[in-house]
C-alpha cells in the first residue's frame, strides 16, 4: 500500500469543511490516533455527498495521512475511479459505484428480501478483497464508518458476507444537566462529576466550541445522535436559551451537526410567565399555546434541524400543569401541537412524586408516584410527546426494579432514561462499569418470558425487527412507535472528559447499547478496551486486556455489595450523596426510607399488608414481588420489611448477608487496586495511571467507610453477632 498510498494522499481532496478537532490537552477517550491505524493505512473511496458524506471522508483523509494510505472522493457523477484498487469503499447508494459495491447490493437485496438499508442503518461486506460499506444516507455511510474503525483489521482480513447494520431505537440521546450560571448548590453541572460543562462557563456560551466537536465525534462513534444541553431544572438564565440566548444553542448546534447529532433543549414550564409575560402558564389557555407556537417557530427558523423540548414539571419544585389543574398529558400535548408542524418532539419525564411526604405517614410511597400519575393517561400523549422514564420507581439506585411504568403505557410512546453519570453509583470517584445494569433492565421481560422487553418497548416498531414487532403486537394490540433510550451524561470538561478514565466506558456503552440493546456488556467493554487503551500497540496485550476486565467486568456488583444492601437503596449522604449515612434520609421529607429497627429492616410494598406497589406489574412479577419465598434476594429489602434471621434464597440470613457483602465488597476493591498497581507502567499512559491509582485510593478509603458504617450500623440495631467473628465496631 505504501507508495500507491501517498500517491492518493497527495491527490486527496483538500477542501475542508469539518475540522477535526486535535486537542492535545485532552485525551483521545475512544478515538486516538492508534485506532486508525487499519483504516489509516488502506486506499479508501468515498462516494456521495452531502455534509456527513464530508465528515467521512474528512475522517478517512486524517486517518490516512496519518498511517500512510490514501483516500479519494467522489461526488454523484464523478468518474475516473473505475480502474484503481481500492481496499475500502464507502458509498451511498445513489452514488455510481464500481462493480464490488454494485454486487454487494445485490447481495443484501438477495439475502434480506429488503431493498432499504434504513435513515442510518449500513451494509457491510468484504468481498474481492474490498471491504465496502454501503449506505442509503449520510448518516448510515458514517456510522459505518465508525464501525470499520471498531472492527479495525479484521474488517480487511476475509470475506464477510453483506451484513445489515442498524439501530434498534430512533433516539439515542443524552441529557445534559449543564446549567449556564452557576448554581449556587448544583454548581455549572448539576450531578456533574467532571469538572466544568464543556458548553457553559461563569454565565456564558465558552468561546472555544472545538471540544464540543470533539464530543460529537465520539458520541458518533458510539452512536449517539441526540443530545440536550441543559439542565433539566430550567432556572432563570437558561430559560432564556429559547429566546434572547437560542444562539448559543444553534452555536452548538452546528458544532454536533457534522457528527450527526441533534440538538435538544430543556424549556421550563412556566415560559410564557417567565420569558412572556403572560399572567398564566395554563396549557389550554389561548394565549399559552400561541406563545409556545411562535417560540417554537423562531427555534426552527434559527434551527432547522432542531430536536425538541425536554420537559421536567411538577417535580421537585419545576412549574407544571398542576397549578391550573391540568395534568401531565395537557402539558405535553401543547409542547407536542407546537413542535409538531417542524418534527419535533417533545421528551416529558414521568419522574414525578411528593418530595414533601411526612416520615410519619406510612401511606405514602414515593416508588407508586410516577404510575399513579402518568398510568391513567395512557392513550392521550400525542404521538410526538414521548413520556421519559426512569428506568427505576425511585431514582438512580445501584439496584432497582425495572419501572412499572414501562409495562403500563401500551398506547404511549415511552423512552427509558438511565443515568450515566454517577451521581448514586461512586460518582466518578469509584469504578462501576454500568453497562451490565442497564442490560439488564434492557432484557428485562415486564409480562414475563413470552412478553416484550424493555428494549422492545423502547425500540420503534419501524426500525425493531420482524420478531420484535410481532412481539409488540400481541402485547399491546398496537405497533405503535417507542421513544428510545436517553442517558444522564457524564462528561464535563475535565481532561479525561469523565472524571475517572475508566467512567469513560459507561458512556461509550450506553451509546452502544442504545444502538443495539441485545450486547453482550463484557464484549462492550472489549470494544471499549480495544479502541482507547490499544493493547494490540502494547508490549503485552492480553495482560491489559485481563486487569481491566478484571477491574471493570463485575464493579457494578462489587459497588452494590459495600453499599446499601438488598434493593433498599440510599442510606447516601444527604445533598450531595456521596458516602454513607444510613439514617441520613430516613426522618426526611424525600419518601426514601429502610424502616431498620431492632427487630428487622426493608420497606413492605405488598399488597397484603404494604403500600400496594407490587400491584403496579402485571403478572408474573406483581405475583413474584409480592411473595416472600419467590422475589429475588437482590430486590428483597425493596418489596419486604423482613427479620435480621430472615433467611435469603441463597441460604444466608439477611444480617450475615449483610456482613458478608461488605467484607467482600472492600476485598475487592482492594484487590482491583493491587491489580492496577501491579500493572507495568508501560501498558497505559502516566497520567492514566496516576488518575485511576488516585483514585482507587479514595473508592477503597470510601468503600471501608461504607462497610463499617453499614456494619456497624445494623450490628448495634440487631445485636446480632458477624457469625465469622470479623471487626464491627
Ligand atoms: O437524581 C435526582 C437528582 C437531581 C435531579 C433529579 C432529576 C436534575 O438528585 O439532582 O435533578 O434526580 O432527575 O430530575
Amino acid at each position: 500500500m505504501g507508495e500507491s498510498g501517498s500517491a492518493l494522499a497527495r491527490d486527496t481532496d483538500r477542501r475542508t469543511l469539518v475540522a477535526i478537532p486535535d486537542r492535545t490537552d485532552v485525551h483521545a477517550a475512544w478515538l486516538p490516533p492508534e485506532a486508525f491505524r487499519a483504516v489509516g493505512s488502506r486506499r479508501v473511496l468515498v462516494l456521495g455527498e452531502g455534509l456527513l458524506v464530508d465528515t467521512v471522508r474528512e475522517e478517512a483523509t486524517r486517518a490516512c495521512a496519518r498511517h500512510g494510505g490514501g483516500v479519494r472522493h467522489r461526488p454523484p457523477g464523478g468518474n475516473g475511479t473505475a480502474d484503481e484498487p481500492f481496499d475500502l469503499v464507502l458509498a451511498l447508494s445513489t452514488a455510481e459505484a464500481p462493480a464490488v459495491v454494485t454486487a454487494v447490493r445485490d447481495e443484501f437485496r438477495r439475502t434480506s428480501g429488503q431493498d432499504a438499508i434504513g435513515d442510518e442503518g449500513f451494509v457491510l461486506a468484504h468481498r474481492d478483497g474490498v471491504t465496502v460499506v454501503l449506505a442509503d444516507e449520510p448518516a448510515g455511510l458514517l456510522y459505518g464508518f465508525f464501525h470499520v474503525v471498531r472492527l479495525g483489521e479484521t474488517a480487511f482480513d476475509a470475506a464477510r458476507p453483506a451484513e445489515h447494520h442498524r439501530p434498534a431505537m430512533r433516539r439515542r440521546m443524552l441529557n445534559h444537566w449543564d446549567n449556564v450560571d452557576v448554581h449556587p448548590v448544583m454548581g455549572q453541572v448539576e450531578r456533574g462529576y467532571a469538572g466544568g460543562s464543556i458548553f457553559w462557563k461563569d454565565g456564558a456560551l465558552r468561546e472555544d466550541l472545538t471540544r464540543v466537536r470533539a464530543y460529537g465525534r465520539l458520541l458518533a462513534a458510539c452512536g449517539v445522535n441526540a443530545l440536550s444541553v441543559n439542565n433539566v431544572n430550567v432556572h432563570r438564565t437558561e430559560a432564556h436559551l429559547l429566546t434572547d440566548r437560542l444562539g448559543d444553542v444553534a452555536a452548538i448546534a452546528d458544532e454536533l451537526r457534522p457528527y450527526g447529532i441533534r440538538v435538544h433543549l430543556s424549556v421550563n414550564f412556566a415560559s410564557p410567565v417567565i420569558l412572556g409575560g403572560l399572567p398564566t402558564a395554563d396549557p389550554l389557555d389561548e394565549r399559552v399555546r400561541q406563545w409556545w407556537a411562535r417560540a417554537t417557530e423562531r427555534v426552527y427558523q434559527t434551527i432547522p434541524d432542531f430536536g425538541g423540548y425536554v420537559v421536567k414539571a411538577d417535580s421537585e419544585g419545576q412549574p407544571g400543569p398542576f397549578a391550573y389543574g391540568r395534568d401531565h398529558a395537557d402539558g405535553a400535548n401543547m409542547l407536542a401541537d407546537a413542535l409538531a408542524p417542524y418534527g419535533g418532539v417533545v421528551h416529558w419525564r414521568a419522574f414525578v412524586y411528593n418530595h414533601r411526604q411526612d416520615w410519619r405517614d406510612r401511606s405514602t410511597d414515593r416508588a407508586r408516584a410516577a404510575y399513579d400519575h402518568f398510568a391513567p393517561l395512557d392513550g392521550r400523549f400525542r404521538d410526538n410527546a414521548i413520556v421519559q422514564v426512569k428506568y427505576g420507581p425511585m431514582d438512580f439506585q445501584v439496584r432497582e426494579p425495572v419501572s412499572p411504568v414501562i409495562a403500563a403505557m401500551p398506547a404511549t410512546r415511552l423512552a427509558v432514561e438511565f443515568q450515566v453519570t454517577q451521581e448514586y453509583t461512586g460518582q466518578q470517584r469509584h469504578v462501576c462499569y454500568l453497562a451490565p445494569m442497564w442490560s439488564q433492565v434492557l432484557g428485562f421481560r415486564p409480562f414475563g418470558a413470552d412478553g416484550p422487553s424493555v428494549a422492545d418497548i423502547a425500540t420503534d416498531a419501524d426500525t425493531g425487527g420482524a420478531a420484535e414487532r410481532a412481539v409488540r403486537t400481541a402485547a399491546d394490540g398496537g405497533a405503535h412507535a417507542g421513544g428510545g433510550l436517553v442517558a444522564v451524561s457524564n462528561v464535563g470538561d475535565d481532561r479525561f472528559w469523565t472524571g475517572h478514565p475508566l467512567a469513560q466506558a459507561n458512556l461509550y456503552a450506553f451509546g452502544r447499547l442504545a444502538w443495539d440493546p441485545r450486547l453482550d456488556p463484557v464484549a462492550v467493554l472489549d470494544e471499549w478496551i480495544d479502541l482507547t487503551f490499544v493493547p494490540s500497540a502494547t508490549a503485552d496485550p492480553e495482560r491489559l486486556r485481563r486487569t481491566l476486565h478484571a477491574m471493570m467486568d463485575e464493579s457494578w456488583l462489587t459497588y452494590e455489595r459495600y453499599t446499601a444492601p438488598l434493593g433498599v437503596g440510599f442510606m447516601v449522604r444527604p445533598g450531595h450523596h456521596y458516602g454513607p449515612d444510613v439514617d441520613g434520609y430516613e426522618y426526611t421529607p424525600w419518601g426514601t426510607y429502610h424502616f431498620a429497627d431492632r427487630d428487622g429492616v426493608g420497606v413492605d410494598r405488598t399488597r397484603a399488608t404494604g403500600t400496594g406497589f407490587t400491584g403496579q406489574y402485571p403478572k408474573p412479577w406483581s405475583d413474584v414481588y409480592e411473595s416472600l419465598a419467590e422475589c429475588p434476594d437482590e430486590l428483597l429489602l425493596f418489596f419486604h420489611h423482613v427479620p435480621y434471621g430472615h433467611v435469603l434464597r441463597n441460604g444466608s440470613t439477611v444480617i450475615q448477608h449483610i456482613y458478608d457483602t461488605h467484607f467482600e465488597g472492600v476485598e475487592q476493591v482492594a484487590e482491583i487496586r493491587r491489580l492496577w498497581e501491579k500493572l507495568d507502567r508501560e501498558l497505559v499512559s502516566p497520567e492514566v495511571h496516576a488518575r485511576v491509582s488516585e483514585l482507587l485510593d479514595e473508592q477503597l478509603r470510601c468503600a471501608e467507610e461504607w462497610r463499617d458504617q453499614i456494619n456497624t450500623y445494623f450490628f448495634r440495631k440487631s445485636g446480632v453477632p458477624d457469625a465469622r467473628g470479623r471487626r464491627i465496631y
